[in-house]
């Protein structure tokens, strides 16, 4: 039985994975609920929930000195882009210095550290237009939280060549499924909508405001996925100081999205077009080859995620 630390362990991402773990492992959660919710947790003997932020130096130091972890996944972050460029300064406090400040705690108490993976993101390339992305293309973040994440990532990956501290890095692409939360403007684009047509079909006025003409594309990977990829790059020596993208190597434009579950549910989503959102990158798309070589298979397309997510939600 391994002791896994999640950070941002009550949000959407961190809750699943808490979730999966604990069927196994002791997991310990920290996170402060500004998105998540402690209901997103399974009822386990096997997770400690923690309430607090990760830019607390105290209780990170407290929950550092106490338990000797064995994988540690830092996924507290504020995950919009849009928020980051309304707030820089506080989104700077959580999607950076707490990476820095973690990285400090686990070199000083954590020797039997096995694992910390970071979550970093697709955001870090920017809009340079050559698709799909690979580790290695060009680096070009535009916006406060993708500058975050990207010298978070380098810190992270540093660590483990100054230091030996075992990491890995991750980025995500557009990440879906149940429990995520679509309470915020900001929220991942596809909770939103599952939230409009859930409005829908309880027959209330509602609408789905589609920033820009809806030709923007994005590679999203379902959660199930998500967990399959981070799990194998957690426990894969191969992985020590890398930086793997998290996808599925497939992209689709927004408005077809809405196509196929409006074909799916048999209605038609009201939208309101507005102006694109400042930040906002056209064409996102994966390239999955490097962590396919460590045996990754995304096992949803974006139709067959939808399909259980409308199946989960509606
Ligand atoms: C996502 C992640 C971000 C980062 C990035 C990597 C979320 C919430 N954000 O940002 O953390 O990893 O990917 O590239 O998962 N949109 C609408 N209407 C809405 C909401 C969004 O049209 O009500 C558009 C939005 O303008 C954008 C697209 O949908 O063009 C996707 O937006 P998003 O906020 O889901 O995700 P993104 O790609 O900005």
């Amino acid at each position: 039985m391994n002791n896994i630390l999640i950070t941002g362990g009550a949000g959407f991402i961190g809750s699943t994975l808490a979730n999966f773990y604990s069927k196994d492992h002791k997991v310990t959660v920290i996170d402060d609920l500004s998105m998540g919710s402690v209901s997103n947790l399974d009822t386990s003997a096997n997770i400690q929930f923690i309430e607090g932020s990760v830019t607390d130096y105290r209780l990170m130091e407290e929950v550092l000195t106490d338990t000797q972890f064995d994988y540690i996944f830092h996924l507290a972050a504020i995950a919009s882009v849009a928020d980051s460029v309304a707030r820089p300064l506080e989104t700077h406090q959580i999607n950076f210095d707490s990476v820095f400040q973690l990285l400090e705690l686990v070199k000083c108490n954590q020797a039997e550290l096995k694992r910390l993976v970071f979550a970093s993101s697709a955001a870090v390339y920017g809009d340079e237009p050559t698709l799909p992305k690979q580790e290695e293309s060009v680096i070009r973040p535009l916006t406060p939280y993708a500058i975050d994440k990207f010298a978070a990532e380098k810190y992270v990956v540093d660590y483990f060549h100054l230091y030996d501290i075992p990491t890995s890095a991750v980025r995500f692409f557009n990440v879906y499924g149940p429990k995520q939360n679509p309470e915020s403007p900001y929220s991942g684009v596809i909770s939103i909508m599952m939230d409009r047509y859930k409005k829908l079909l309880n027959k209330e006025n509602t609408t789905f405001t589609m920033f820009g003409d809806g030709t923007q594309s994005r590679d999203f990977v379902f959660i199930d996925d998500v967990v399959q990829a981070l799990n194998l790059i957690a426990t894969s020596s191969e992985t020590l100081g890398e930086v793997y993208n998290i996808g599925t190597g497939e992209a689709i434009e927004l408005s077809e999205l809405v196509s196929i579950v409006d074909d799916f549910l048999g209605v038609s989503l009201p939208i309101r077009y507005d102006n694109e959102r400042p930040g906002d990158i056209k064409h996102s798309l994966a390239d999955i080859s490097k962590v396919k070589g460590i045996g990754y298979q995304p096992n949803y397309t974006v139709k067959t995620g939808l399909e259980k997510y409308v199946s989960y939600e509606l």
